[in-house]
C-alpha cells in the first residue's frame, strides 16, 4: 500500500489515507477521506484548498476538484463549485451518481445540494487568514491602478513567483492492484469569476490508469492545461518508463517547447509497484538538464510492502 501527495501539507491526507487502507477501505475511500481531512480543517499554512482557501477576485470561493480511478479510467470532476467545503466528495458523486463526467458553476452546486451536501457561504468558508489575504489583494489592486504600466508588469512577474499549493493525492492498494488519484483546490488566488484551472481536468491535474499508474499536478494551471502533463506521465509509465524519469521528461519537454516563458509546474507520480517520482520547474533550466528535477519540490509519500 502506498500514497503520495503534493506539498508538505499532504501529510495529514496521507496519514488518514494510510489508516483507512489499513482498516480495509478501498483506494477511493482512502483517497477521499485523506483529501477531506485537508479540505475541511481550515488550517493556515496552505491557501488553496477547501475551507480557508483563497477566494476569487470577487471574494467568493470557487473550487475545482476531481477524482479518477485506474480501474476503467473512471473520472468525475467539478469546477467553479461554490458553497461546498469538500469539493472532492462532490467530484466523486459526479463520477458515481450522475451520467456526466464534469459539472461546473451553479449546476455543480445544485447537484451537490441534491446529493445532500450542506451549502455554505464564503462567510463560513473564509478563515481569518484568507479574509485578510483577500483584503490585502483588494488594497493591492487599488494601489496597482495608480501605478505606472511598467511597474505593473514587474509586479505581475513577481506574483508568478508566489508558489502554488493545490492538494493532489495518489493512493495505491498493491494487494488489489488498484490506484486512485484526486485533487482539490480553490485555484489560482483571486482568479477571475468562472475561471477553471488544470486541476479538475482529466489528463491535466490528474490521471489514473491501472495499466500504468497515476499522476497529479500543481502549478500555473492556465498554462499547464495546454500540455495534459498528468496524462503524458501515465502514458510513459504504461510504456514501462519509471515515474521519476517520466515526470522529469514531461517537465523537460514542456520546458523545451515553452523556452524562457516557462511557467511554474510540478508533477508527482506513482506506478503500480508503488515506485514514485516527481518533477518540477522550481529548479533552474540547467538543473532540469542535469536531471535534478525531483529535488526541491516538496511532496510527501508513504510506501509500504
Ligand atoms: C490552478 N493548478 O488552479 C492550480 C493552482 C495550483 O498549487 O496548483 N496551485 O491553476
Amino acid at each position: 500500500m502506498a500514497a503520495i501527495g503534493t506539498w508538505t501539507f499532504a501529510l495529514p491526507a496521507i496519514k488518514v489515507a494510510k489508516r483507512k487502507l489499513e482498516e480495509g477501505s478501498s483506494c477511493l475511500d482512502a483517497l477521499e477521506a485523506g483529501i477531506n481531512a485537508v479540505e475541511d480543517d481550515g488550517a493556515t499554512g496552505r491557501y488553496l484548498v477547501g475551507r480557508g482557501g483563497y477566494p476569487n477576485a470577487k471574494g467568493v470561493h470557487e473550487f475545482d476538484a476531481a477524482v479518477m480511478v485506474g480501474e476503467g479510467c473512471r473520472y468525475g470532476g467539478v469546477a467553479a463549485l461554490r458553497g461546498v467545503a469538500t469539493p472532492v466528495s462532490v467530484a466523486r458523486r459526479v463520477m458515481e451518481k450522475s451520467s456526466h463526467s464534469m459539472l461546473v458553476g451553479p449546476g455543480a452546486t445544485a447537484f451537490a445540494v441534491e446529493q445532500g451536501f450542506p451549502l455554505e457561504t464564503s462567510d463560513t468558508l473564509h478563515t481569518e487568514e484568507s479574509l485578510s489575504a483577500f483584503r490585502k489583494f483588494l488594497q493591492k489592486q487599488a494601489d496597482e491602478a495608480r501605478a505606472r504600466a511598467e511597474e505593473k508588469m514587474q509586479r505581475s512577474k513577481e506574483e508568478k513567483k508566489t508558489g502554488h499549493d493545490t492538494l493532489g493525492l495518489i493512493v495505491l492498494d498493491k494487494k488489489s492492484s488498484r490506484i486512485a488519484a484526486g485533487v482539490s483546490t480553490s485555484g489560482a488566488p483571486f482568479k477571475a469569476e468562472g475561471r477553471v484551472g488544470d486541476s479538475p481536468l482529466p489528463g491535466g491535474g490528474l490521471y489514473a490508469d491501472d495499466a500504468g499508474g497515476a499522476a497529479v499536478a500543481t502549478g500555473d494551471g492556465d498554462n499547464m492545461m495546454r500540455f495534459c502533463p498528468s496524462f503524458q506521465v501515465v502514458q510513459m509509465m504504461r510504456q514501462g518508463i519509471d515515474p521519476q524519469t517520466a515526470c522529469r521528461e514531461v517537465v523537460k519537454q514542456i520546458h523545451q517547447k515553452v523556452g524562457t516563458d516557462m511557467f511554474e509546474m510540478a508533477l508527482v507520480a506513482m506506478d503500480m509497484k508503488g515506485c514514485t517520482g516527481s518533477g518540477s520547474t522550481v529548479l533552474t533550466w540547467e538543473d532540469v538538464c542535469e536531471g535534478k528535477t525531483y529535488e526541491g519540490f516538496p511532496y510527501v509519500r508513504w510506501v509500504e510492502g
